[in-house]
């Protein structure tokens, strides 16, 4: 497949996570990119250089585009030759998907477009959103042909690519894993792989929207599913004071067997979410993923069940939390099940140091306790009665932890205990 000589201006919808990185890639390859956020500070902090993300390299590269003249960031979008969307697309309070982000972004996108415009949704969707986008647009713009009424000849081009990055190493993934690129009509998915094939090196999968939608929850479906049977495994195994990842190492060893590991729950926008689309799409068929969802769901409160009663033996002890973000490494915050077993502590009145290396303040949900406080690596290792391993953070690996001579609860088996037969409190 050829490169289309027509797209020069690429207009790149919410600065996220992964937004920015693919704007930034974009323009690195020689497009025009304009990016689009909401978020005026965002918009300004890139414009001035600043990268609000914490991503290997994001920031070299997105100063590079900048400096050359191919990127900045503005709140509205401009006309272009394609638009890339990668808005949140969040679940409600009763895990209902949230498609009022995407909507937006269909608003403010639908006074710019113009005939022969190409539009690519990247952001997670329940099955059937890329076509309601597609409709949402033609009601703005009577004036301009859209795929899912005109077919092969309409003038607008829609389709949907997922984004599959893994936060940690997004450049990597962006440029090598494969894409799945679901067209509405077969013209749309052939016309949005040809943008991608000028930055992807892994292989483009041409199908339908609505295919491409279920793939993508699909992947972190069978994520969810497989941590859900590390955590319930976990479960058991402190019920019979056996070590999980003692287990989990050893039936590893099987050649048909990898489990995953156990931790204080799954995080994230991604995996602690998209299940859900799946499930609002057929509730009633749907029972594994929703109890997996719920294995999940259920960690954080076990973890802190199982802390409590440690601390029940001590007389006010200093409990130090190691780790808030969702996962290692990051500065992510989403739907974090540290926050959560953080916040279960300080309910029951615990007294909290928390150490995390990527933050400077508490999040909302844990400032309003006067019992939490953030601090340093060095005072807890010198002052903790209890210290609880929850996010497996680069610099918490490297602590030797047989210094520490008092009670250690690693939720994320990284301190070496596995050749131990023990509880998951120690
Ligand atoms: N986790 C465990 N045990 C494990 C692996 C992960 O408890 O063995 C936890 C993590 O600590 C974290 C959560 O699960 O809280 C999710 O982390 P993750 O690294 O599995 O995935 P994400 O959410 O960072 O990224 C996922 C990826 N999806 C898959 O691997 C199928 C990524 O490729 C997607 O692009 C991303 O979701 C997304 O944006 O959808």
């Amino acid at each position: 497949m050829k490169n289309d000589p027509a797209l020069k201006n690429l207009c790149v919808i919410g600065l996220g996570y992964v937004g920015l990185p693919t704007a930034a890639i974009f323009a690195n390859r020689g497009l025009n990119v304009l990016g689009v956020d909401i978020n005026s500070q965002s918009v300004d902090a890139i414009n001035a250089g600043k990268v609000p993300i914490i991503e290997p390299d994001l920031d070299i590269l997105v100063n590079g585009a900048i400096a050359a003249g191919q990127f900045r960031a503005a709140s509205v979008p401009e006309p272009a030759d394609a638009f890339i969307i990668a808005v949140p697309t969040p679940f409600t309070t009763d895990q209902k998907p949230d498609l009022s982000y995407l909507d937006a972004a269909a608003d403010t996108l639908a006074p710019v477009l113009a005939i022969n415009n190409l539009i690519i949704v990247e952001s997670t969707v329940p099955v059937g959103s890329t076509e309601r986008f597609s409709k949402r647009l033609a009601k703005k713009r009577p004036d301009l042909d859209f795929p899912f009424s005109s077919g092969g000849k309409a003038d607008i081009s829609i389709a949907h690519s997922p984004e599959r990055v893994l936060p940690g190493q997004v450049l990597l993934e962006l440029t090598s894993n494969d894409r799945v690129v679901g067209g509405i009509t077969p013209r749309c998915a052939e016309r949005a792989a040809q943008l991608y094939q000028m930055v992807v090196k892994g292989r483009c999968f041409l199908t339908t929207s609505r295919t491409a939608e279920l793939v993508k929850l699909a992947e972190n479906a069978y994520r969810d599913v497989s941590i859900a049977f590390a955590n319930e495994l976990a479960n058991v195994s402190d019920i019979l004071g056996i070590n999980p990842w003692g287990v989990i190492e050893l039936a590893n060893h099987h050649p048909r067997v990898n489990i995953l590991n156990p931790g204080p729950g799954v995080g994230g926008h991604c995996i602690a979410v998209d299940p859900w689309f799946i499930v609002s799409s057929a509730p009633d068929d749907t029972p594994l993923i929703q109890t997996a969802r719920r294995v999940n769901d259920g960690r954080p409160a076990r973890i802190a069940k199982a802390i409590l009663e440690t601390a029940t033996n001590l007389k006010s002890p200093e409990v130090a939390c190691l780790g808030l973000s969702y996962k290692a490494d990051t500065d992510d915050l989403r739907e974090s099940a540290s926050i959560e077993v953080v916040k279960f502590l300080a309910e029951a009145s615990l007294n909290i140091t928390v150490v995390e290396p990527y933050i400077n303040v508490l999040p909302s949900e844990l400032a309003e306790f006067d019992n939490i406080k953030l601090g340093s690596l060095e005072q807890v290792l010198g002052g903790a009665d209890i210290l609880v391993l929850l996010t497996d953070h680069r610099a918490f690996r490297e602590i030797d932890i047989t210094v520490f001579q008092k009670t250690v609860i690693d939720t994320r088996g990284i301190w070496n205990f596995k050749n131990r037969d023990l509880r998951l409190h120690q």
